[in-house]
């Protein structure tokens, strides 16, 4: 242990730490958002920017070129992105594609992200989206980009422009990515674009980068949706630690940078007032105190300080004896994202890990990079960080900036000759950690008809009939997808054809059609090669808007086969629980006098549950499953009312339900 500037410099026998919990799914809360993070002019290959002109020149001298060539290769993509079975997907929009030159928009590169929007959600994956991520197109760069105010103006309009057309399906917002990045490699050490050495211009740039992103966000919170996205700033926090820290210098050095890089952002975001790097006062800023939903927080390294650290790339930088270099020569250490969490926790609002990753080719470092990270996260928010999601940078290699393509970062390897992807162990490993812990596949028993509502349910099932303006199903999904859950499997009974034209964006959905009615459990059955091993089961005709949270995290801390949720409250009763499991129920005699609980319907259940005891034909669920299993099943006790639809008088009093929450 180190004490630095910056707080405690701790360094963790890794060898051991349990990794068990983040390998069998009890590490994570189940609707933490499991995300991978790419930027346009990293992927997308053919764009002419900042970036593009700069790339002679650049340190690496290397041109971005066709990069990954995801322009053309959005669909074999979308793909990899669904195998790593994430919940988010984060890009960024290319400005100079969509306002090729001032005032001109670019109808089919705002069509192609629309289309990438609605290609994430039909496959169940949220998208975020970041507005600026280092590239600027040549007519805004020539104008001075970021130097200037007046200039500010542009980027806004872009940004409302792009709002107008995506937040009906984005809900999460990057402002700005890595403010002190952008502001530091482009004027202070010179190899970003346009490649200056000034402190004049950082602070201009800084203050600037400051004024814009604080304008972004109150401009698209006025806006239509705006009330309801997500928008945050992005920031990369740099751990700062004196080198020797028995000597002053190093001490001071830490102090400072640490101050210019991270502690003037995070004021300024909290306070208001900002003071840019190397200035002597702070500026206050309209708008700019509390104006981040969430922060991004990416986070890569630290930094040993002396007074006289290199300020070129190409040297190396000090690191501890014991510690690994990764491919950029910086120190893998994954200790100092537990002290970026807590210090972008003093602005108190939800954290969201943006970016973090390592470049390493031959993939014999991301494996254990990813699970030290990944460790580091659940810890803090076992110790009550408000720590929401991990986004991985980055989806594939691709083009790092002044390094070109000789630093590798991806979870898939790409061969730039070929264009193919292939999946990396750590690829692979990260997919498990995430499928492990993302909220359940949903199944829908929805093949129910109604004889207590007539005519209308004769042979329409009723998840299809029409309440509170929309189908009993689409309001079942609200909820679900509010949830965080991403993949539906509807079990449609016999009358599949009903729910042809059903759809609902921001849900990966399946359908299965029974050949004749199967029953509840027959359904199931039928259904078994499309169930995932692990699914919250719903009965289609009840609304029951509970927290999932609580009942699969109990379902997997107690390694259930199956949990079901109880209330105690309900008028009548049909099971008796005790000390957390079932122990009697009765579906047909109700026994008021022993019965102390209602099956409520959300229940989780394990596939092999349905291997096991279902059997071909027509049976019910609950009354061959329930005795089966017996005290096997665990309870989860929660008493939100729940409504059905199986009367016309329940239907109405949904319909009340619904009209009044909508006002
Ligand atoms: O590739 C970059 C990304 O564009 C911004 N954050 C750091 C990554 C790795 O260096």
């Amino acid at each position: 242990m180190v004490c630095g500037a910056m707080g405690v410099e701790e360094h963790r026998d890794w060898g051991n730490v349990d990794y068990a919990p983040l390998l069998n799914g009890q590490a994570f809360p189940p609707d933490f958002m499991w995300g991978v993070a790419t930027a346009s002019h990293q992927i997308e290959g053919g764009n002419t920017n900042n970036w593009s002109r700069f790339e002679p020149s650049s340190k690496s001298g290397q041109h971005s070129g066709d990069a990954c060539d995801h322009w053309n290769r959005r669909t074999e993509d979308m793909e990899l992105i669904q195998n790593l079975k994430v919940t988010h997907y984060r890009f960024s929009l290319e400005w100079s594609r969509i306002e090729p030159e001032m005032g001109v928009w670019n109808e089919d590169a705002i069509a192609w992200y629309s289309g990438l929007v609605d290609d994430l959600l039909q496959r169940g994956i949220q998208p975020m989206v970041t507005l600026h991520h280092f590239t600027n197109p040549l007519w805004w760069e020539d104008l001075g980009a970021f130097e200037k105010e007046a200039n500010i103006v542009y980027w806004i309009r872009f940004s409302t422009k792009m709002f107008e057309v995506l937040s009906d399906r984005v809900t999460w917002w990057c402002t700005i990515n890595e403010p002190a990045v952008y502001a530091s490699m482009g004027y202070v050490l010179g190899e970003f674009p346009p490649g200056e050495r000034s402190f004049r211009k950082t602070r201009n740039v800084s203050l600037n980068l400051m004024r814009a992103h604080a304008r972004c966000y109150r401009m698209l919170k006025s806006m239509e949706n705006g009330q309801k996205a997500n928008i945050g700033l992005v920031k990369n926090i740099n751990i700062f630690d004196p080198y020797r820290r028995w000597n002053p210098l190093h001490r001071i050095q830490a102090n400072l940078l640490d101050g210019m890089f991270n502690r003037c952002w995070l004021k300024g975001l909290k306070n208001g007032r900002f003071k840019p790097p190397s200035a002597f006062r702070s500026v206050a800023i309209e708008g700019l105190k509390s104006s981040s939903d969430f922060i991004g927080l990416n986070y890569y390294t630290h930094l040993l300080t002396t007074p006289f650290m290199p300020t070129k790339v190409e040297i190396d930088p000090l690191i501890r004896p014991w510690e690994e270099r990764t491919d950029f020569r910086y120190a893998m250490y994954a200790e100092g994202l537990k002290r970026a969490i807590e210090m972008v926790a003093n602005l108190n609002i939800p954290i969201i890990v943006t970016e973090n990753g390592v470049a390493d080719d031959d993939d014999d470092m991301r494996p254990e990079h990813v699970r030290r990270h990944l460790q580091i996260t659940s810890e803090a928010i076992a110790k009550g960080y408000d720590v929401r999601g991990f986004y991985h940078w980055t989806l594939m290699d691709n083009f790092e900036w002044a390094e070109g393509y000789d630093q590798r970062f991806g979870l898939y390897h790409v061969d730039f000759d070929t264009q193919k992807r292939t999946l990396r162990e750590s690829g692979a490993l990260y997919a498990s950690i995430a499928q492990h812990h993302r909220m359940p596949q949903v199944v829908v028993l929805a093949g129910g008809l109604g004889s207590r509502l007539g005519e209308k349910t004769k042979d329409m099932p009723k998840p299809l009939v029409e309440v509170g303006g929309k189908p009993m199903l689409a309001h079942i999904l609200d909820w679900v997808n509010g949830q965080g859950c991403n993949r539906v499997l509807i079990l449609t009974g016999h009358h599949g054809e009903k729910f042809d034209d059903f759809s609902y964006p921001g849900l990966e959905l399946s359908f299965v059609q029974e050949p004749h009615q199967l029953g509840t459990g027959g359904a199931l059955w039928n259904a078994r090669d499309e169930l995932e091993d692990e699914f919250i089961l719903l009965w289609g005709d009840d609304y029951h808007p509970i927290d999932y949270n609580p009942l699969v995290e109990l379902h997997r801390k107690t390694s259930s086969l199956l949990t079901m949720t109880v209330t105690p409250d309900h008028e009548e009763k049909n099971l008796q629980f005790e000390q957390g499991r079932l122990v009697a129920y009765n579906k047909e005699e109700i026994d008021i006098g022993r019965f102390n609980g209602y099956e409520a319907g959300t229940s989780v259940v394990r596939k092999s549950v349905v291997l096991d005891h279902g059997k071909e034909g027509t049976w019910s669920w609950e009354n061959t499953i329930y005795p089966a299993l017996s005290t096997e099943i665990h309870v989860h006790v929660d008493s939100t009312q729940f409504w059905d639809i199986g009367t016309p008088e329940r239907l109405e009093r949904l319909e009340k339900f619904f009209n009044e929450s909508s006002r």
